[in-house]
């Protein structure tokens, strides 16, 4: 039989709830799947450049005017991070630059191919769609052939970002000629044909409105119907500092938790929501648990573009304490693979 799903109308009324009846639907399909666990791992956020040939409203990494520091990594320095953090435990290196229209194609494959050969076991997570749609249209390659050359050069997995909000007006107000939703869709769509996984973003909290999330969510559910090659949806709430985006409101933790619990609700098919702890803050990451999150991200040790517009992830956090808080919370910390295999029970 059928399962019925949830309409778009239907998901939208959602929000009419009270957060404590969201919270206890979520909590429950959270609770079926994972009991208490909650999944983190270690990582390492790698920004190996930040000068951008596209303009987001809302970046407050790329240098501009507001951040007038312009910087691109050698590959030594790169490869002298990701060696750094891997002795020091972490299982994954995460790396999103800006696009930078100077570096060379060969700068970013080589980078990751580096990576590659100097530590087989470390897994690179790497280029958003956003950065994939840039390559390919700088340096005139087909989605597929930047695809072929990141899977030739070692990237294990892509990261959620560059989704921002798939509604076309909203989107062309933020960030206008940078890759368009379909096009976003379909490079995720090919890199699950060659049986990879990846993330899936969403960025709200700041002109977008319910409606819109909840568009957002449905495109993601229909293409993960086509290809069950997302992981995690990571709603990543707006911060606001030294950026060209204005915002008369910001959302509240209430407005936050609710999201949360409604993309648990929707995204019946994508396993993993997580809490973005960098840009909800720790404490709200923590509650999120409640409210259908199962996964907190990482340490993630450095981390430049949330904390470039106001997030507290500059110096990542501690292990001992993040486990600490998580178990604090009445969770059960897990740490994973980028994959999700479980590695231990902390
Ligand atoms: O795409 C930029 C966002 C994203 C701001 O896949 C901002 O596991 C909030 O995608 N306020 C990059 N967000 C980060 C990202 C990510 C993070 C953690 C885990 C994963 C994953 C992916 O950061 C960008 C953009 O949407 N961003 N500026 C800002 N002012």
């Amino acid at each position: 039989m059928q399962k019925t799903r949830l309409t778009k109308e239907a998901a939208l009324k959602l929000y009419d709830l009270s957060l404590f009846e969201l919270g206890k639907m979520a909590g429950e399909i959270r609770e079926k799947r994972f009991g208490k666990k909650s999944y983190f791992n270690i990582n390492r956020h790698i920004n190996p450049t930040n000068i951008c040939a596209d303009i987001c409203k809302f970046c407050a990494y790329s240098a501009n005017r507001k951040n007038p520091n312009p910087y691109t990594m050698t590959h030594d320095e790169m490869l002298a991070i990701a060696k750094n953090s891997y002795s020091k435990g972490a299982t994954e290196v995460h790396i999103v630059s800006a696009h930078n229209p100077d570096a060379g194609l060969d700068w970013y494959m080589d980078g990751f191919a580096k990576i590659r050969a100097a530590l087989p076991a470390l897994h690179i997570k790497a280029l958003t769609a956003a950065e994939v749609d840039f390559l390919s249209r700088h340096y005139g390659k087909s989605y597929d052939e930047v695809i072929d050359l990141m899977i030739a050069s070692g990237v294990d997995s892509m990261p959620g970002g560059g989704a921002e909000i798939f509604d076309e007006k909203v989107r062309e107000y933020l960030c206008k000629g940078k890759v368009s939703s379909t096009q976003w869709l379909e490079i995720h769509q090919k890199w699950h044909e060659r049986g990879r996984q990846s993330n899936a973003t969403m960025l709200f909290g700041h002109i977008e409105s319910r409606e819109h999330r909840i568009d957002h969510m449905f495109r993601l559910r229909e293409l993960q119907d086509k290809t069950g090659g997302f992981n995690a949806f990571i709603p990543l709430v707006y911060q606001k500092e030294n950026n060209y985006l204005k915002v008369e409101e910001y959302l509240t933790a209430h407005e936050i938790l609710k999201t949360y619990a409604i993309s648990r609700i929707v995204l019946d098919n994508i396993p993993h929501i997580k809490a973005y702890w960098a840009t909800s803050t720790i404490g709200l990451a923590l509650i999120a648990q409640e409210y259908g999150c199962d996964d907190l991200d990482g340490t993630i040790e450095r981390e430049a573009i949330q904390s470039a517009a106001g997030a507290a992830s500059a110096n990542g956090l501690k292990l001992e304490e993040f486990v600490g808080l998580i178990k604090n919370a009445g969770f059960e910390p897990v740490e994973r693979d980028s994959l999700y295999n479980e590695l231990k029970v902390w």
